[in-house]
């Protein structure tokens, strides 16, 4: 006898997914949500089924995550920011605020959202995660929404 093995695909065809994505580090961000658009394209996905929203700062992530989450329109949705460390506590604040905020509407709304907020020390570290020698963590994070969400279907079928 073997047991029943569920797991996610990449297949991003047919799923409705959304994108947060804060202007705050622009230049990072922008190369995020390229990162994202390009692998949903690479994976199948519609760019009709795609919506992006746009928020000030990675400190507005998570109420427009709520609210594409309560729409009950997306499969999954996907949070890109980046928080750098500054000489202010504004870092520790802000990066606690979305994880924690994330974290809260993935658990209570059963959408699945993707963590695609960098955090780091510097703009180096951060260019690193957007594209460069560290990969593009926006195309990551949007490959895991699409895992999650064939999950999330296959467990609640
Ligand atoms: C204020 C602020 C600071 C200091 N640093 C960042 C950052 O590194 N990354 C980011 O996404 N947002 C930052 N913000 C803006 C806040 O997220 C928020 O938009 C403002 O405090 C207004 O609520």
């Amino acid at each position: 006898m073997s047991e029943n093995r569920l797991e996610g695909n990449y297949a991003a065809a047919g799923l409705k997914i959304g994108i947060v994505v804060s202007r705050w580090n622009e230049f990072i961000t922008r190369a995020l949500l390229d990162g994202a658009l390009d692998a949903l394209r690479k994976h199948g996905g519609n760019p009709a089924d795609v919506t992006v929203a746009e928020v000030p700062g990675s400190f507005e992530i998570p109420v427009a995550v709520h609210a594409m989450a309560q729409s009950g329109k997306y499969d999954g949705i996907v949070a890109l920011g980046c928080v750098i460390r500054g000489a202010t506590t504004h870092y520790d604040h802000i990066a606690s605020a979305v994880t924690s905020g994330i974290s809260s509407v993935m658990l209570t709304t059963g959408v699945p959202v993707a963590f695609g907020v960098i955090t780091t020390e510097s703009i180096e570290q951060a260019i690193e995660r957007a594209g460069s020698k560290a990969g593009n963590k926006g195309a990551e994070a949007a490959l895991v929404a699409v895992e999650m969400a064939s999950l999330l279907k296959q467990i609640r079928s």
